[in-house]
């Protein structure tokens, strides 16, 4: 990068007049209002933007960031004093500046800040991207008391290592002091997110401090939320490429689709950022949303990730541009998705899922399969999952639903067979590549290894013959795609 170009700093902004989108407000006025733990690409794309532009409006609303882990994010943006770039991936690609990140921490290493932070009465909300993992949930979606990090949390009163432990550690603080507990929105891809959390940070609380978790019983909000917006991860080219339009140097940019959407449960104090001034949907019934996401959504990603990586192909777009993997999902969504649960009443879905895949289709956003196919065993679950289970109590066809889970072991089985040393990004990894070592070929004996992962498949569907025998039948369909040479044409086969 060239020395000439300077640094973005607040300095910088009154240059940057004119050129591009910048805070309607006195970033360096700003108190801190919200606390969000996770930061990533996800969330600098979307929570931090909808509360940058609710700012204009007005309160101390800014965003002390908590990484658990990493100070690579504190390290780029702490120079920058949070200041960041967001660029909006469309036909024209549109350029800004968001201001609402005031602060950036890393409990790994300024535990006792975070708790300060968490604790201080000015701290009203909470908000979480801590992917499906961060809240350590059985398949039954509870708290998993077994999972290493939460029996470290329980056992001791250090550091805690899970959000879940942090949280309620900050919580006993608030309750110790009598400030009120702070709200908690989860902003991750979790069927029922609100509830999920707050069964947990109460479970967690019950086992630790009985008296606080009555506390909370009482008073603790944790609204559900859905949450959407097509965020690829930032890659080499975004910063050269705002270099070169805009004569800044950003250390770490963030891209978007312009498409957002945020809906929460209506069960918020008054004294809130005016996020419903910016956009924000407030409605009683998220979990029609949630759903209608997840499933018309999520679910379609996830098929286009296994069946497009199987096929050697890199990004979404290019998945899409299969017409066989195109038919697929459509064909997906019309026969086995859209008739498997209630859209709320200002959504068709029909028309729903043609957007969202139109989304898919944007050829300015190189989303890559892999980025989706992570963590399989924690999606799955959320997002393929409950609509096989709806769908085999009311008699409806799960066969491309099962062909979905089925190119997942594949894809699994695929990363066994060409990096068998590199680890699966999962937090099962080791039982599912373990799994992968003892296939055969076989479809029954393979899909019955997989489907034996207790931490993986709920008891409903491994005691679902219906779903064993499409499973088994999907997965012989598929495996023919192992043996494919690099680069075939799918359409053909
Ligand atoms: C994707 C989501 O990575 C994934 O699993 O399906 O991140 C998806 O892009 C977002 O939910 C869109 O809002």
């Amino acid at each position: 990068m060239s020395i000439d170009i300077p640094g973005l700093q607040p300095a910088l902004l009154e240059q940057l007049q004119g050129k591009l989108k910048l805070p309607a407000y006195d970033p360096s006025a700003t108190g801190i209002g919200i606390v969000h733990i996770g930061p990533g690409a996800f969330f600098r794309a979307h929570q931090a933007w909808y509360t940058d532009l609710a700012l204009k409006y007005g309160g101390d609303w800014g965003i002390s960031v908590v990484s658990m882990r990493s100070n690579d994010l504190a390290k780029a943006l702490t120079p920058q004093q949070g200041l960041y770039s967001l660029v909006l991936l469309d036909k024209k690609t549109e350029y800004q500046v968001v201001g609402s990140i005031r602060e950036l921490l890393v409990a790994a290493e300024q535990y006792e800040q975070v708790l300060q932070r968490l604790a201080a009465p000015t701290s009203f909300y909470v908000t979480l991207t801590i992917t499906e993992k961060g809240y350590c949930l059985n398949t039954l979606g509870e708290l998993d008391l077994t999972h290493a990090d939460i029996q470290h949390d329980l056992e001791t009163n250090v550091k805690a290592r899970s959000a879940i432990g942090l949280l309620v550690q900050a919580l006993a603080l608030r309750y110790a002091a009598n400030v009120p507990p702070f709200v908690v929105l989860s902003c991750d891809n979790l069927t029922d997110n609100g509830h999920k959390l707050r069964h947990a940070l109460l479970t967690f609380a019950r086992q630790k401090q009985p008296a606080l978790a009555n506390w909370l019983e009482q008073q603790l909000l944790c609204p559900c939320t859905m949450v959407d917006s097509i965020t690829p991860a930032t890659d080499e080219e975004l910063p050269k490429q705002l270099a070169a339009e805009l004569g800044y140097q950003d250390n770490w940019p963030i891209k978007r689709e312009k498409f957002c959407q945020w809906v929460i449960e209506d069960i918020l104090p008054a004294n809130r950022p005016a996020w419903h001034q910016v956009g924000v949907t407030y409605t009683q019934d998220v979990k029609a949303f949630e759903k209608a996401k997840l499933r018309l959504l999520n679910a379609p990603h996830s098929a286009l990730a296994y069946l497009g990586s199987l096929c050697a192909l890199e990004t979404v777009f290019d998945a899409m541009q299969q017409l066989a993997l195109r038919k697929f999902v459509q064909k997906l969504a019309q026969d086995e998705i859209i008739g498997s649960f209630h859209a709320p009443a200002e959504l068709n879905p029909a028309e729903y899922s043609t957007d969202i895949f139109q989304r898919f289709d944007n050829p300015a956003i190189r989303h890559l399969l892999a980025q989706i196919a992570w963590d399989g065993s924690q999606k799955l679950p959320m997002r393929v999952f409950p609509i096989i289970l709806d769908n085999l109590a009311t008699g409806r066809s799960i066969k491309l639903l099962s062909l979905v889970v089925a190119s997942w072991l594949l894809f699994i089985r695929l990363r066994y067979q060409q990096q068998p040393d590199t680890a699966l990004v999962d937090p099962f990894a080791a039982p599912l590549l373990d799994c992968a070592a003892a296939c055969t070929g076989n479809a029954d004996t393979d899909t019955a290894l997989f489907l034996a992962l207790r931490q993986v498949f709920p008891p409903a569907l491994q005691q679902s013959d219906a779903f064993k025998a499409e499973l088994t039948t999907a997965y012989q369909q598929l495996c023919p795609l192992l043996l494919l040479p690099k680069g075939t044409d799918v359409a053909a086969f």
